[in-house]
């Protein structure tokens, strides 16, 4: 029988894709700067992606709206192409994959059987429980629950990516009528690791894949399982019109004075304060803008009350840090003038900012 070819190394396909050292030092920068570590650990971040072997993904589909996959392929650090084809082996993906029928499941069922005990499973979408009707969702006759409890069998760990996932998200929305559960709610026994928001941060999606490939394991996580080098900050205290709010001046209306000054769009309904997101430093579209910069107030997406936790356009009470637990009724918000900055101080985004002072691609070199 012929010895199985070993899978080439991260280092040496990029080099096979034609990558410079330079080009892979300048990869190994964006994924830190991504990851938002410091740049020191740049070189250490090199090091483990030269001998990386790349990991097999399955991506399982389900009651969902496919915003999380349109998010995916406008990810720019790295691209979705990069991703595909030097980070991961994607063995499975309904919206991406050439195969479709048969000839799909059966890929599945392969990436399943020669990489037991080491692939990822990314869900999107939520699922029908075990009590539902199994006929609400199905793929290739198959319920969604079935697939789902198939497929983690034998998983490394599962990363769940959008609100829907993650919290069960829109399906799950009163009155749920398709007794829509998270993947969290099903999968007890392997790690599971929630990428939410509607869509999520493209780069926060494969940032969670490269910080596994880099060092082996998941990043670590806060209380709702969500990584907290994206998550770990809300969209208050890292949101440029927080200055605004400190000195208490707010956006009535979409078309009064305070709007077109860029004031803070909390008594419009503003989440930013209850929710935990990396989209104010991210942003979307290649760093474009996001809701906040385009004018809208953050409608909390990527928290689980995001459909069922009040109104779209109802302000919020606010918790005055995010460790405090000091609740602020919305008539009281505007004197809290000056407390941004000591929040800010208090979340460490000095520190934070400073260490991810960049290097330049020569420093990087010298230190190889
Ligand atoms: Fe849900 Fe994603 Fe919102 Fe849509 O797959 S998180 S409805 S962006 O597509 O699941």
């Amino acid at each position: 029988m012929a010895t199985p070819i070993p899978e080439k190394t991260l280092g040496e396909r990029l080099r096979d894709h034609g990558l410079s050292r330079r080009g892979f030092l300048k990869l190994c920068a964006a994924t830190a700067s991504m990851m938002a570590l410091p740049a020191s650990m740049v070189p250490r971040i090199a090091a483990a992606l030269e001998q990386a072997r790349r990991p097999s993904v399955i991506w399982l589909s389900f009651q969902e709206c496919t915003g999380c996959t349109e998010s995916l392929t406008r990810s720019h650090a790295p691209t979705l192409e990069d991703l595909i084809l030097k980070m991961v082996s994607l063995d499975y993906h309904h919206t991406l994959q050439a195969a479709a029928g048969e000839a799909a499941e059966e890929a599945r069922l392969q990436a399943m059987e020669a990489n037991a005990g080491e692939y990822l499973v990314i869900v999107d979408g939520s699922i029908p429980g075990p009590d539902a009707n199994p006929g609400f969702s199905t793929v290739a006759g198959q319920s969604n629950y079935d697939i789902l409890m198939e497929t983690v069998e034998h998983a490394a760990a599962v990363i769940a990516v959008g609100t829907c996932a993650a919290f069960g998200g829109l399906p799950q929305a009163r009155p749920n009528p398709t007794g829509a559960m998270s993947v969290m709610d099903l999968v007890k026994d392997k790690p599971v690791i929630n990428v939410s928001g509607c869509p999520p941060v493209p780069m926060v999606i494969t940032g969670v894949l490269a910080h596994y490939l880099t060092f082996g394991r998941l990043p670590d996580l806060d209380a709702y399982g969500r990584p907290m080098a994206f998550f770990g900050q809300s969209i208050h205290d890292r949101c440029y019109r927080r200055p605004f709010y400190d000195k208490g001046l707010f956006a009535e209306s979409f078309d009064d004075q305070g709007a077109k000054e860029g004031w803070c769009l909390y008594r419009l309904g503003c989440k930013g304060p209850t929710t935990y997101n990396a989209c104010a430093t991210m942003k979307w579209n290649g760093g474009t803008s996001w809701p906040i910069e385009s004018g809208h107030p953050c409608l909390g997406c990527s928290e689980p009350s995001f459909w069922d936790g009040g109104g779209f356009y109802e302000p919020v009470s606010v918790p005055l840090t995010a460790n405090a637990g000091t609740l602020l009724t919305a008539g009281a918000v505007g004197a809290v003038v000056g407390g941004g900055s000591a929040a800010l101080a208090k979340h460490g985004v000095k520190k934070a900012d400073a260490e991810r002072q960049p290097v330049t691609i020569d420093e990087l070199e010298q230190t190889q």
